[in-house]
């Protein structure tokens, strides 16, 4: 469906926005849009656990590590918590891959729909109060409803996903969501506790002046990657690097930029995983008129092979995530 079609005036509530979207579709039988709210839904549960942290004894670690090797914080669980219930209650969901698990979680095989989330994402920034996320993707199982549940069901490419989105638990907290025709940014109003449409087709600037990536690792980038920091550096692009992908992803898709996270010693095939982060932000923002590679390849087209899967993320607007596919060509 073309965007035009969609009827998505500033400041409708998400309910609305939902709504007008499934009469669109005649065949649409309610699961996709109650799996969208039941996501929306836990994103306000979250979002108020992580405004009172502080005076719940909520931040800090547990003294575990995730299937990352991260170590996980409170809110880590609490957010996997809230998310996994909800989806598994709402009856919308056959199996979930997440952050937090070492394994997909099997729910229902009478159900149509896969999510792939990382629950809270950059939560080491809670306890100095910098802004974190939550992404996810949501996919169509290719098995029949009622078989049971397949590998070919949740390890699928990026460029099957039917919904991509993030919540920026930031300043303000937003739900940003592409259902492949258009990105739209809904804000937070926790008074009235409802999202509103703040952003309407959402457009990377295609030249950006803003380079995201932890510098402390330049040592071990690869040639190509370097070069490309030090054309950054020799053409005017300021380096801004919070160290919270939502929100490194959200200023440079609002303000143009590329965030990177290229393989480094530590990380030899980058740190970021392909099934719940890179692949929702790259549907993203390529539905914003950006793009995502791994450096080459189109994040969408690659084929995972694990549920956390890594691969080495460059992500933002075009002419410089094509740059570095430039330096990296040359050898
Ligand atoms: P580094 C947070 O752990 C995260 O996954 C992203 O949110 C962030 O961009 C990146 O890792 C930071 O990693 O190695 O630069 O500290």
């Amino acid at each position: 469906m073309e965007e035009s079609r969609i009827a998505a005036p500033i400041g409708i509530p998400l309910d609305r926005f939902i709504k007008s979207n499934q009469d669109r579709f005649p065949t649409a039988t309610g699961e996709f849009s109650q799996l969208l709210r039941d996501i929306a839904l836990s994103g306000k549960v979250v979002n108020r656990e992580i405004n009172k942290a502080g005076l719940m004894n909520l931040a800090g670690s547990i003294g575990t590590k995730n299937i990352a090797g991260d170590d996980q914080q409170k809110l880590d669980v609490l957010a996997n918590i809230r998310f996994s219930r909800a989806l598994e209650k709402g009856g919308e969901v056959c199996a979930i891959i997440s952050e937090e698990e070492e394994h997909v979680i099997e729910v229902n095989k009478n159900s149509k729909y896969v999510v792939a989330i990382d629950p809270l994402d950059g939560s080491s920034n809670i306890d100095v109060n910098v802004s974190i996320g939550t992404i996810f993707s949501i996919y169509k199982r290719r098995s029949s409803v009622g078989a049971v549940i397949t590998r070919e069901d949740y390890l699928q490419p990026g460029n099957t996903q039917v919904l991509a989105g993030y919540l920026l638990y930031g300043s303000s907290t937003m739900l940003v969501i592409t259902m492949g025709y258009g990105v739209f940014g809904f804000t937070y109003d926790p008074s009235l506790g409802e999202y509103f449409l703040s952003h309407t087709r959402m457009k990377i600037p295609v030249e950006g002046r803003i380079y995201s990536v932890n510098e402390g690792s330049y040592h071990s980038f690869p040639d190509y990657v370097k070069q490309f920091i030090e054309d950054c550096r020799n053409n005017n692009c300021s380096g801004r690097y919070i160290g919270s992908l939502v929100a490194d992803f959200h200023r440079n898709l609002l303000k143009g930029g590329i965030y990177m996270y290229p393989s480094t010693a530590k990380n030899p095939n980058g740190k970021l995983r392909l099934m719940y982060e890179c692949n929702a932000l790259a549907f993203i923002i390529e539905q914003a008129g950006g793009a995502a590679t791994d450096g080459e390849k189109r994040i969408l087209d690659i084929a995972p092979t694990d549920i956390h899967q890594q691969v080495p993320f460059f992500v933002g607007s075009t002419s410089m995530v094509e740059k570095v596919a430039d330096f990296k060509g040359r050898g």
